[in-house]
């Protein structure tokens, strides 16, 4: 028989949290005993895994005594008091929130890009930003064939990554403004209109200009490729789109390749698509990323203003692919790597 395992969500009534619990059930994880978990707020609230109905029960130090993997995405606030208690328990924390990314002891994976670090792990391992995830997919296989000098990207990013109070807001303010054009919005949680437009901040300003969300990109991509010296420069802008993150990626290779290479090692990745025919018109749009697993790229074509530059349009939905999913595909590598 194979070994079951005792599993937590912690953040069970969030955006990601419900993806999770979704996730486990659709890859048929091996689940001994579930255990929603959320910070006071939402605790008592139910939830169902695989048919049954669960209470949310409240997290505390000692509710993962007996827990053996932890899928955490309740806010740094809750991961930075909560993952170590669950790690002193034994309990392997898979944290979804920017806690620990950057934290040296703390590897931060995404399975099919760094699979090698994950033995690293002290009972914390880190999920990346979910722009960084969906972009170091398709650009490891580059990576790996000519090497990868500088990314500059722009992204477009789904409202539902601001959480389930952001998508509220982008379809109030649309309902709105529809009945009444010259109606009054009043930004809440985004930091701008967003309806009928686009606003480009995610997270707050640092000193150096970017906005944090820029900074993870930057600081993340070079931790997950274990390179310092590749560059990253990005905008990061949110737009009216519930679910599905996109990104306008340009890269300097260090070699060059071919756009038809390009093609062929990116649709031969895991988990990564190539949808990219523009004699047909085909590429990949956020609507028809939702739901799915895979990371699609597309408009792959030659940068035409500098030597060995591609860019490339790359979509993926930002609640599995950057959030859930990574952390399930982890918890999976873990085991048939036998490192839990
Ligand atoms: O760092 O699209 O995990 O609002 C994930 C969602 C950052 C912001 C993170 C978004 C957050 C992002």
């Amino acid at each position: 028989m194979a070994k079951k395992y005792n599993v937590c969500v912690l953040g069970a009534t969030g955006m990601v949290g419900k993806e999770m619990i979704k996730v486990l059930e659709e890859q048929d994880f091996p689940v001994d005993r579930f255990l929603p978990l959320a910070s006071e707020r939402t605790a008592g609230s139910k939830v169902t895994f695989k048919g049954k109905e669960y209470t949310v029960e409240e997290a505390k130090p000692e509710s993962f005594e007996g827990i053996q993997i932890g899928l955490f995405s309740a806010g740094a606030k809750v991961s930075k008091v909560m993952a170590p208690e669950a790690a002193k328990h034994g309990c392997v924390v898979i944290d979804n929130t920017s806690q620990f990314r950057m934290d040296p002891e703390v590897p931060l994976i995404v399975p099919e890009v760094n699979p090698q670090a994950i033995k690293r792990h002290k009972g914390i391992i880190a999920n990346p930003n979910c722009s960084t995830a969906q972009m170091v997919l398709p650009l490891k296989p580059i990576y790996d064939a000519v090497g990868i000098e500088r990314i500059v990207v722009s992204t477009y990013q789904a409202t539902s990554g601001w959480g389930k109070e952001a998508i509220a807001e982008m379809y109030e303010q649309t309902e709105k403004l529809l009945a009444d054009p010259k109606a009054k919005i009043t930004a809440k949680y985004i930091f701008k209109q967003i309806a009928f437009n686009c606003v480009p901040q995610i997270d707050s300003f640092t000193d150096n200009g970017y906005t944090k969300e820029e900074m993870k990109m930057y600081n993340e991509t070079r931790k997950i490729f274990e390179d310092d010296k590749i560059q990253v420069s990005a905008t990061c802008v949110r737009v009216p789109v519930a679910i599905g993150h996109s990104e306008a990626v340009n890269i300097k290779t260090r070699n060059k390749i071919s756009v038809a290479e390009v093609r062929k090692l990116i649709a031969a990745f895991p988990t990564c698509k190539v949808v990219d025919d523009p004699a047909k018109g085909e590429y990949p749009t956020p609507i028809d990323c939702a739901g799915k697993n895979e990371t699609f790229v597309g408009r792959i074509r030659e940068d035409i203003s500098q030597e060995n530059g591609l860019d490339m349009w790359i979509v993926s939905d930002n609640l599995r692919r950057g959030a859930a999913l990574n952390a399930v595909l982890i918890a999976e590598r873990m085991i048939a790597d036998k490192l839990i």
